[in-house]
């Protein structure tokens, strides 16, 4: 197995990089952080499948490219489409004969971003995940569509201002809450599904290890801090992701086929939400004394959430 065990601090740095450096993504963009975990945390050939969005028009801008393994450049809903595609055809290879070395490790991965995964890319997303292709689907999760200037998507959190969901007199922003896709993924039955985030980036490759050595279909959704759209100091990108995660705003956990919940991540010291939103330019709106009630909102579904994936743990259903 080609997969090593979990890479320390110094490894990282000094392994032979799959995913170079020199992109356009915005500094501070967490989309590359990302990438190159997953990259970097396995020996195995990838093939990795990107659909448009930030990650793609910022790392294949012709003659360039930032991807040293083999990377399909696909329509905006197409990710996983490709990478299932892809994988079909390299089983039907190896049952034939044709492949010129059969042994080779080789691993399937699709990266899309919250627009095309939640929203434009959904059907065929769960229709890959339904036919139980052996690969890794990872969400880059910055909760809009950036690529296009920010318009709100259905990750886009209750009372974020996006360009489609605007704060002001009559609005304070979003109005409908995030959907839950690792719910839904988990409920396709898929072996591994994930939420993890690269600030607790051990506990990410190590997530990133189980998927890619899971048979089947596995989905991750990773928080992607986008300094552009979320409006903050791009030397705060790791800051603002601890705040994620120790406010749980994005709590950190993995569901095992289908039903088994393990958290991966307890914060010592819960922060309230308020920490998180306050970072950030799309949320200042909220400070007003007629948007408090929405903090509040936030502040109580994150308890409930919480408390809900406590209880799935504990009682292994
Ligand atoms: C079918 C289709 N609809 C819309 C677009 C325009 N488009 C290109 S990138 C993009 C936004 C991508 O958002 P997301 O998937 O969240 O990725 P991000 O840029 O935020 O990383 C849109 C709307 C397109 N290329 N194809
Ligand atoms: S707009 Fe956001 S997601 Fe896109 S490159 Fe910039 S920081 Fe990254
Ligand atoms: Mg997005």
């Amino acid at each position: 197995m080609a997969i090593t065990s979990i890479k320390n601090l110094k490894e990282f740095s000094t392994a032979n990089e799959r995913f170079e450096g020199a992109h356009l993504l915005c500094p501070g963009c967490a989309h590359s952080m990302i990438v190159r975990e997953l990259m970097n945390c396995t020996d195995d050939n990838l093939v990795i499948a990107s659909n448009t969005g930030c990650l793609e028009v910022s790392t294949a801008v012709y003659p360039y490219t930032s991807w040293d393994t083999s990377w399909i450049h696909i329509g905006f809903e197409n990710a996983a489409t490709a990478a299932s595609g892809a994988e079909a055809m390299y089983k039907a290879r190896k049952r034939k004969g044709t492949l010129k070395d059969p042994d080779a490790p080789v691993k399937f991965v699709a990266f899309g971003g919250d627009g095309s995964t939640y929203d434009i890319g959904f059907q065929w997303l769960s229709g890959a995940m339904e036919r139980g292709h052996d690969f890794t689907y990872i969400c880059l999760d910055n909760e809009n569509y950036a690529n296009t200037g920010g318009q709100r998507s259905s990750a886009t959190p209750i009372g974020a201002n996006t360009t489609t969901a605007q704060a002001g007199r009559v609005s304070y922003g979003k109005k409908e809450k995030k959907k839950d896709m690792v719910a839904i993924m988990a409920a396709h039955g898929a072996p591994y599904v994930a939420q993890l985030a690269p600030n607790k980036w051990k506990i990410m490759a190590k997530g990133f290890q189980k998927a890619l050595e899971t048979e089947g279909p596995c989905f991750i959704n990773t928080v992607s801090a986008c300094t552009t759209e979320w409006k903050f100091d791009p030397k705060d990108t790791i800051h603002l992701t601890d705040l994620a995660t120790d406010t749980l705003m994005f709590p950190i956990y993995e569901i095992i086929d289908g039903h088994e919940l393990n958290i991966l991540y307890r914060p010592k010291n819960i922060i309230p939400v308020e920490e998180y939103l306050a970072a950030q330019g799309r949320y200042k709106h909220l400070f007003k004394p007629e948007n408090k009630h929405v903090i509040e909102q936030i502040q109580k579904d994150i308890d409930a959430k919480w408390e809900y994936l406590q209880r799935r743990e504990e009682a292994r259903v």
